[in-house]
């Protein structure tokens, strides 16, 4: 029996080596199945948390184009939710058992969710700043070993791309309006840099879930080697704008040609991921309202489901 699985499990990393896909039904290592269900689960939870703070303006868009643009956005997040939720299925979790993680606070989201947007200007610089992280993550894992999540990512990144674009351009006309404009940016500019920077998780060396998930081609690249990535891209093009990075110690290095920041914040990254940050309390309450105030339509769509099944039984 051990020969057996010992086999299955050599089959598996010679896939993964030769850079084949793993698809829901093939043999896969327990541990690989229940990494993949965090990532993807709270991947999924972060994409319909991640609606709530740009949903806040949705009524306040200074213009109907812009609330138009809006509203697509954040209906594009619960869209990459639902990809996300149904690529976690394949594995065999069931939807409910993944809300029931988020609401009682086992599963976690994205930090970033948990910083309140306080100006307009937010809503540019959650298309810059926090979807431009979320496309450099996700377009190097759209490569990763599992088939339906690097299906669903490859869309995702496509529709992430627009939503980078129009936040650049509301930074741009608000630059571009003078002063106070540009001031409304750097302003948002200096709260969100931080937390974006965040967003990649602990250094390499703090990151517990890491070397499996890199043996197992789940991530290509590393949390620290995807943030600077970010910190390279990022910095120029504030530069181009006329904004300061707010961090007195960045600095180019010459030799690696890079950017280098100071230290980020880990103790208020701990606490904004055990619960503890800004906004944490007020999202999981619209969280846990909104899936109170929609259980009226999940019981409608079982309600049609059982009567199509029957009506399938009767006529078969
Ligand atoms: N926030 O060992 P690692 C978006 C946790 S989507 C919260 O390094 P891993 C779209 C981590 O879960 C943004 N928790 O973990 C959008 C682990 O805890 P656990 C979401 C974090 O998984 C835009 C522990 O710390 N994107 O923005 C964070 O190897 C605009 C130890 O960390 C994804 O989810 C964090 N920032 O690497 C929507 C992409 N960082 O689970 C609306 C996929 C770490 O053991 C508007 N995810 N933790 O209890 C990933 O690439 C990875 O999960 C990382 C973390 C890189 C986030």
């Amino acid at each position: 029996m051990s020969e057996n699985i010992a086999g299955l499990e050599a089959q598996f990393n010679q896939r993964i080596a030769e850079g084949n896909t793993i698809e829901p039904n093939d043999w896969m290592p327990d541990k690989y199945r229940k990494q993949l269900m965090r990532l993807i689960s709270q991947h999924a939870h972060s994409e319909i948390i991640g609606m709530l703070p740009e949903g806040n303006w949705i009524t306040r868009a200074p213009s109907l184009r812009r609330k138009i643009g809006l509203l697509a956005k954040v209906q594009d997040e619960a869209g990459h939710g639902h990809y996300l939720y149904s690529s976690a299925e394949t594995l065999g979790i069931s939807r409910e058992e993944m809300f029931d993680q988020l609401h009682s606070g086992k599963a976690k989201y994205s930090s970033i969710f948990n910083y309140p947007t306080l100006s307009w200007a937010d809503m540019g610089m959650i298309g810059w700043l926090v979807d431009g992280a979320a496309i450099i993550n996700q377009t190097t894992m759209a490569k990763c070993s599992y088939g339906p999540y690097s299906r669903a990512l490859l869309r995702i990144c496509k529709e992430e791309n627009f939503h980078k674009k129009q936040g650049m351009e509301i930074i741009a006309m608000l630059i571009a309006s003078g002063d106070k404009g540009k001031a409304m940016v750097q302003e948002s500019f200096n709260r969100f840099w931080w937390p974006t920077l965040m967003m990649f998780g602990p250094h390499d060396s703090n990151s517990p879930n890491s070397p499996d998930m890199m043996r197992w081609k789940i991530k290509l690249k590393s949390n620290d080697e995807l943030r600077q990535r970010f910190i390279d891209m990022t910095v120029e093009q504030a530069h181009t704008w006329g904004l300061t990075v707010p961090d007195p110690k960045l600095k180019f290095n010459e030799q690696s040609r890079s950017w280098e920041t100071g230290e980020i914040d880990w103790n208020e990254f701990n606490a904004v991921i055990n619960g503890h940050g800004p906004c944490n309390h007020e999202r999981m309450q619209s969280r846990l309202n909104a899936h109170h105030m929609g259980q009226w339509v999940r019981d409608a769509a079982r309600a049609y489901e059982e009567k199509q099944r029957l009506k399938n039984n009767a006529a078969a």
